[in-house]
């Protein structure tokens, strides 16, 4: 059985109850293809997931964009993965660069967030990706090998983790991988995870982009053999997401 394409929706923090909801109706009245083709899982703001959820439909799921490193207790402001888990909300972003960059993330702590919300149950979209200094100096592989080593340590069982292979230069700057360039991380990530994990977790193991896709893009990197899916950003929250979902459609062509 081959990789199930996956396309998550990662809202940040952005939004109103209004445009939630406007944004959860646009999604609810959009024609996709089936959940046997491709998982959609949005990413709204902690505030907004138990309401989002409520409202969404049932083929498509939720994810929180963090969360704690360990069980709760005296962390003031944290929100836990049991949190999460006693919400119902079966998956969580970790690691995304503007947390690692923003917030001082490590790969140490985001490896330990990983295995601690796997633990608990929870489905994980982990993000892995180089700053353009870093692109430019020739260590992009480097560095997304050394961010995947440090979960890899840590994972026992990858059937939980989707690998998100996010350059920090193509976020939010329009900047988008090309083709070419997103399917030579793909498969240096997969070639990664077959030498030091094994073959099964290699061939199995969903690694999808992210940065700038839009309606525009999506399909000639959609098309790429070891590009599984998406994680968008800006695009999410516009009726181009849409499009981004049906690019699903390239993998059955
Ligand atoms: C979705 O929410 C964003 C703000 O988060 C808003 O700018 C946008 O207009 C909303 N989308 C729709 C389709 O209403
Ligand atoms: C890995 O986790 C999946 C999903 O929870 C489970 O079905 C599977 O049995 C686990 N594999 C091993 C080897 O524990
Ligand atoms: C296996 O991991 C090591 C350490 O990150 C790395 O140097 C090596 O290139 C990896 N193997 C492959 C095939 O990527
Ligand atoms: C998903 C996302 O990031 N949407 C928008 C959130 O707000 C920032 C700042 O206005 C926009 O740049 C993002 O596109």
């Amino acid at each position: 059985m081959g990789r199930k394409f996956f396309v998550g929706g990662n809202w940040k923090c952005n939004g109103t109850i209004e445009e939630v909801k406007k944004n959860v109706s646009m999604l609810n009245e959009a024609e996709v293809p089936s959940e046997e083709i491709v998982e959609v899982v949005v990413a709204p703001p902690f505030v907004f997931l138990s309401f989002v959820k409520s409202l969404l439909r049932s083929d498509f799921q939720v994810a929180a964009q963090n969360c704690w490193v360990r069980k709760g207790g005296a962390f003031t402001g944290e929100i836990s993965a049991e949190m999460l888990v006693n919400l119902g909300i079966p998956w969580v972003i970790l690691g995304h660069s503007e947390r690692r960059l923003l917030l001082g993330e490590t790969n140490e702590v985001v490896a330990d967030k990983v295995a601690y919300a796997l633990s608990q149950g929870l489905k994980v979209i982990a993000c892995v990706g180089e700053t353009l200094e870093q692109r430019e100096s020739g260590s992009t592989l480097d560095v997304v090998a050394a961010q995947t080593k440090a979960l890899a340590d840590q994972i026992s069982n990858w059937s939980n983790v989707v690998l998100a292979y996010e350059p920090v230069w193509a976020i939010g700057t329009g900047k988008v991988a090309t083709p070419v360039q997103a399917q030579e991380v793909h498969s240096e990530l997969r070639k990664w995870l077959k030498e030091n994990v094994s073959a099964e977790v290699a061939e199995t193991t969903r690694i999808i982009y992210g940065g700038s896709v839009n309606g525009g893009n999506c399909k000639e990197l959609a098309v790429q053999p070891d590009v599984d899916g998406f994680l968008v950003g800006g695009a999410s929250l516009k009726p181009e997401f849409i499009d981004i979902i049906k690019s699903a459609l390239v993998k059955t062509a």
